[in-house]
């Protein structure tokens, strides 16, 4: 029975998990709620994100590409309170919202989550490398003479001062993702009972370094050699958790459920982690394996079930997606470019496509790195690792994702006739570059109040 006319939403994002990590997509650790979950709904085998954690988390809950925000690297000051978030638009729509983990958007007051549409949240304002410093006797030595503060657990809520509530440190850190599951699977039972719908997003710290297993997961199972495969058999648990919570409170059947990633896994770093077919890593963008990341969702009856689909979609589709869902389309600004497609449709099974035709891929750096359009994908700027440069081809490398997953033969050299695909992706690149004349990007912690009206141009 529906209580809701409009879907609750339950949004997960998983830091660092790859590709090829989940056993749905061919990983060799078991993911089974996971999996289950993608069985029961839609799993994305194209979905694309940007190419850090503050770039994606930026996509997600603004639509725009982050470049467009000031948001393009992980060092940003985080989002201009101007941006309209999805907490925004669905709180304004009659959403209760809530965020739980990481934040990584602004780690000053009026840049916290409750300052950006969220009723209440608790988490870490930036990274989860924070818990690492106070392991260094320098650090804590500098931190006392210095009177600086050591990094915190906070929690606020909408129209109050954000307060500390722990340290974040390696001692919390295992139990970090059992903490935040709690929380949100509390505000889930809260808020079934409630008149509104809601809106939550659980940031998991896995499988971020530094990294530590839950004593639960710590070489509990003799199926796993590693702490990866612990910490991911964990994230299963804890996904498995967050499903059951919807479940127990009688509204599995009003309410989407996603599990994505914000950016590729670095098993090149050591730690572990499965790109699948597509090459290269985390620091490697634009390749395919920077770029494409799980994404399984569950959508209320009569969505598709069991539906794996190579559609593009994106971590800007969210925003455009979730308002239609709601009901809330009407709310999407129009005084900004918004980067994303509504693929509210395709989820609900009435539309064969999403409406993504093509993605743009901006670097840390802010600059157009590539363009891809189904299985083409052309390359004008890149970076073999995290010390090595960015550097320019002399000409655009151009792949076939289709023939050729793992990016490793450029067509133009061995072929030379792909100009038309160059010209094809241009079409994309020249629009993005039109809309900054209206709309120039926001630079990284500008205090930005607006772009000025059409009359005023
Ligand atoms: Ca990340």
């Amino acid at each position: 029975m529906s209580k809701q006319p409009r879907p609750n939403i339950v949004f997960i994002v998983a830091d660092n998990l790859g590709w090829g990590d989940l056993s749905c997509y061919g990983g060799v650790t078991p993911t089974p709620r996971i999996d289950k979950l993608a069985a029961e709904g839609v799993r994305f085998t194209n979905y694309t994100v940007e190419s850090q954690c503050t770039p994606t988390r930026s996509a997600i809950l603004t639509g725009r590409q982050s470049v467009r925000s000031g948001t393009y690297r992980v060092t940003s000051p985080g989002l201009a309170p101007w941006e309209y978030t999805l907490a925004n638009l669905l709180s304004d729509a009659g959403y209760a919202t809530s965020l739980w983990g990481k934040w990584h958007l602004g780690d000053v007051e009026g840049r916290l989550p409750t300052d950006q549409g969220f009723d209440e949240w608790w988490g870490y304002r930036n990274s989860v490398d924070e818990a690492g410093y106070t392991t260094y006797a320098a650090y804590n030595a500098i931190a006392k003479a210095q009177g600086l503060e050591t990094p915190k657990l906070w929690e606020g809520k909408r129209g109050e001062k954000s307060v500390a509530v722990c340290e974040l440190d390696m001692k919390v850190r295992p139990r970090l993702d059992e903490l935040i599951v709690e929380k949100a699977a509390d505000f889930i039972r809260r808020a079934a009972d409630g008149e509104k719908p809601f809106f939550t997003y659980i940031a998991f710290s896995h499988i971020h370094p530094p990294e530590r297993a839950h004593p639960d997961f710590d070489q509990t199972d003799p199926k796993r050699l590693g702490m990866y495969a612990d910490i991911l058999a964990e994230v299963d648990y804890r996904v498995g958790q967050l499903v059951d919570a919807v479940e127990q409170a009688g509204i599995a059947d009003d309410t989407i459920i996603v599990f994505s990633s914000d950016n590729a896994a670095w098993p090149e770093g050591g730690f572990g982690g499965s790109n699948g077919p597509w090459r290269g890593h985390f620091f490697t963008p634009p390749a395919e394996g920077c770029m494409r990341v799980p994404a399984v969702l569950r959508c209320p009856k009569p969505a598709p079930a069991g539906l794996v689909t190579d559609e593009m979609f994106s971590a800007h589709d969210w925003y455009k997606t979730f308002a239609a869902l709601a009901g809330a389309a009407d709310r999407i600004p129009t005084d900004r470019p918004i980067d994303g497609v509504d693929a509210s449709g395709f989820l609900l099974g009435e539309a064969e496509h999403t409406g993504r035709e093509a993605i743009l891929f901006f670097g840390p750096d802010g600059s157009l790195m590539s363009v891809k359009r189904g299985n083409i994908k052309v390359w004008y700027y890149y970076s073999e690792g995290l010390e090595q440069p960015i550097v320019a081809p002399q000409f655009p490398l151009v792949f076939d994702l289709g023939s050729d997953p793992g990016e490793t033969t450029p067509l133009f050299g061995s072929k030379m006739d792909v100009g038309w695909m160059m010209a094809l992706v241009a079409g994309y690149v020249r629009e993005y570059r039109r809309s900054l004349t209206r709309y120039p990007n926001i630079k990284p912690g500008e205090e930005f109040a607006g772009y000025p009206s059409p009359a005023v141009d």
